[in-house]
């Protein structure tokens, strides 16, 4: 059949027309109309040829005159808008939130008056430092701003990954951020905070040393966003019917339980696949296993505040689960990826002080200060008033308002009227009843500049996490401190640091000396209040402790080589799908193997292509010819040790054991390593995996 062309019908092409035509392309990119839409410009007029510029002759001058050159390139020269500050890499997904049960006792707000009520949400989850284009393993604090299209106007809790931030009044923020982006003057290091202007300002800094506990603890290399818990991090009110008030503090629990990666594979991650908590999402989604998170509330009275050891205003402390334990209220469900990645995902406004009656603010000052950010901030990127015009940023509940006009006015408010009070009896009126009213708090004090006396106690709540941690998790975070500090190059910032873990830990500052070649311990930092000893350990702040009790929502990479049974594998498969988990297949090549019955295996995934780092536990499904070959390279070989290395569960056929010896792995060095052959031992590989990693192999392997 010949080619469509967009030559009406009837008419000839000419030699010289048909020789244009394939100089230019132009056969392969014509289409006949009614087969698909006809390319336009930005006004709707239809387009004829998208492949040449308008010339005099073939190769003559362009001319002014071709608009749609002119309207093309125009656009494409505008195509960035600035990347956020501050969490600039991100990605999102359309949801719901499903409220549990009424909670009108305490809040007025309409979301959660009505047990089963659906709200429509949009997440988006980000890295803090790096730009747009860095990677997703690295070591930071992750974003997690939801969005609540309420039907009282939409609510945003902009929190993080993490329930405390480092620094206690906004006017620090620019400070800490420009210590941790790269440095000015050399424009490096991208999207890590390992290098001297971070740990510079830290080490002068010591209220965010509880946070620099978190930051160098796992939480910061999380495994997916699905495994990560998200804080309100501030106190915030609810108000009910009565404008009685309560404070509330939001944590969001993720319903596949905690896990985080060990920093060796995180870096190797960033290499491997740097989109790799992108790619998770995606997938998840896209096969229906949606990711949930509970939404838990601390809900306390003045009497509590009063009484709890820290200021609840502090956005440096956070209140242990175990002495306030959160109640759930509902649930939040990830079921939708965003039709377009820049339209919804990129131009998403969140703002804190976006909240409907019956939430309100605390005097936290951080808080305080972000309210006043988050509005400008959307003007320098969105570039006009309108932002709310676009369909991410607008409520889905009705609304009326006066404001008009300016940059890019969608809709403007219809009819003769766009002010009030008027005589005409047109338009919204404001609702005492219904309206957004502020708690009443009386204020008063003396105007100055000053951190209040309750804020002044930096190391306890640090020493508290730290204690709170199991021992690889305190291990970790001496690793991670020790890799931080080794790429700072003053010397004094180092000891700076380390005097301050002297006073949340000695053994931890003893550690990181050790390791960094500090001979004589600097004095403990000088503490404006003592450090408390008595405050019990809180196994909430344990990833470890917190993790799943499936292997649901992870995944399995099976390295396969010619010869290996492929019977077996589909046993594997089924037990791996029952648990709710996924399996990829990883070949010597693209385009899989010959198994030993002679049927293709396919794989997803050659060796170089396909680290074990990508997958939660491994599978080596290999004949021993097989083995024998992939022992001869370098991937095969890695593949292995960093799964053992990173403490994975590996299960294996006997045909395996050429390749873990070249590895440099011991078959029988722990019970992470499972011989596969019958169904029961398929079992048993699965409910190991439950477990997610082997810790103790950690003390054999010395990362
Ligand atoms: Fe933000 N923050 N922030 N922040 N923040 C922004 O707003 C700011 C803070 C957080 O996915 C910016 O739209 C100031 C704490 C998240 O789009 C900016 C202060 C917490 C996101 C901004 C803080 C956050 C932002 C950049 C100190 C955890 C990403 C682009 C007073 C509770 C939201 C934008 C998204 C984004 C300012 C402190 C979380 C510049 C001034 C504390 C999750 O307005």
């Amino acid at each position: 059949m010949a080619k469509p062309s967009s030559r009406s019908s009837g008419q000839k092409a000419t030699v010289h027309d048909q020789k244009l035509d394939r100089a230019n392309g132009g056969e392969l990119h014509q289409v006949a109309e009614g087969d698909v839409p006809i390319l336009t410009t930005a006004q709707g007029g239809p387009v004829s040829d998208d492949q040449n510029s308008l010339k005099v002759g073939a190769r003559g001058p362009t001319v002014l005159e071709d608009f749609h050159l002119r309207e093309k390139i125009f656009h494409f020269d505008h195509e960035r808008i600035p990347e956020r500050v501050v969490h600039a890499r991100g990605y999102g997904a359309h949801g719901y939130f499903e409220t549990y049960k009424s909670l009108a006792k305490y809040t007025r707000a309409d979301i959660f008056q009505r047990a089963g009520e659906k709200t429509p949400a949009f997440v988006r989850f980000s890295t803090v430092a790096g730009s747009k284009g860095s990677a997703d393993l690295a070591r930071d604090v992750r974003g997690f701003a939801v969005k609540l299209y309420t039907q009282e106007g939409n609510w945003d809790i902009v929190g993080n990954n993490i329930p405390v931030f480092f620094i206690q009044d906004a006017i620090k923020f620019p400070d800490i951020i420009h210590s941790v982006k790269p440095e000015p003057d050399r424009a490096f290091p991208q999207a890590a905070s390992a290098h001297d202007t971070f740990w510079d300002f830290i080490s002068l800094t010591p209220e965010s040393m509880h946070m620099i506990m978190w930051v160098m603890s796992d939480r910061a290399i999380p495994r997916s966003f699905r495994f990560m818990e998200g804080f309100g991090v501030h106190t915030f009110r609810m108000l009910n019917a009565k404008d009685e008030s309560s404070f509330v503090k939001f944590h969001w629990k993720p319903k596949l339980g905690l896990q985080s990666v060990v920093w060796n594979e995180a870096v190797k991650i960033n290499g491997a696949d740097p989109d790799f908590h992108r790619r998770d999402l995606w997938e998840a989604i896209q096969s229906g296993n949606f990711p949930e998170w509970e939404l838990r509330v601390q809900l306390f009275d003045q009497d509590f505040a009063d009484s709890f050891d820290f200021d609840v205003l502090d956005p440096t402390k956070l209140i242990p689960e175990e002495l306030l334990p959160p109640i759930p209220v509902g649930r939040l469900v990830l079921d939708r990826m965003p039709d377009n990645f820049f339209a919804e995902t990129e131009q998403v406004a969140f703002m804190t002080q976006n909240v409907p009656p019956g939430i309100d603010f605390s005097n936290d000052p951080l808080l305080q200060g972000r309210n006043f950010s988050y509005l400008d901030t959307q003007i320098k990127r969105l570039g006009s008033t309108n932002f709310t015009h676009l369909p991410i940023n607008a409520p889905k509940c009705p609304f009326h308002h006066f404001q008009q006009d300016g940059h890019m006015a969608m809709r403007n408010p219809v009819g003769r009227v766009n002010y009030q009070p008027n005589s005409f009896g047109e338009g919204p009126r404001e609702s005492r009843q219904r309206g957004f009213r502020s708690f009443v708090e009386v204020e008063e004090g003396p105007k100055q500049r000053l951190r209040a006396e309750s804020f002044a106690d930096h190391y306890s709540q640090a020493r508290q996490f730290f204690n709170s941690q199991t021992a690889p998790e305190q291990k970790h975070i001496a690793m991670a401190l020790t890799f931080e500090l080794s790429k700072v190059e003053t010397p004094v910032i180092r000891e700076r640091i380390v005097s301050h873990l002297l006073n949340i830990d000695e053994g931890l500052a003893e550690t990181v000396a050790e390791k960094l070649g500090i001979k004589d311990l600097p004095r403990p930092a000088d503490a404006a209040v003592p450090t408390r000893d008595d405050l019990e350990a809180s196994p909430a702040l344990s990833i470890i402790e917190n993790g799943p009790d499936s292997f649901a929502g992870r995944k399995v990479g099976v390295l396969v080589s010619p010869g290996a049974d492929a019977a077996l594998l589909k046993k594997l498969l089924s037990a791996i799908e029952e648990e709710g988990a996924t399996m990829e297949v990883i070949a010597p090549q693209v385009g899989g193997v010959e198994a030993a019955d002679g049927n293709v295996i396919p794989a997803k995934h050659m060796i170089g292509g396909g680290p074990s780092v990508l997958f939660d536990a491994v599978v080596l499904l290999l004949s021993e010819e097989g083995a024998e070959r992939l022992a001869g390279e370098a991937a095969a070989r890695d593949f292995v040790a960093d799964a053992f290395a990173h403490c994975k569960f590996i299960g294996f056929t006997p045909g395996a054991a050429p390749l873990l010896r070249k590895a440099g792995v011991d078959a029988e060095a722990d019970e992470g390593l499972m011989v596969l052959g019958d169904p029961k031992a398929i079992a048993g590989f699965i409910e190991s995996c439950r477990k997610l990693r082997l810790w103790s192999r950690e003390t054999a392997v010395k990362l």
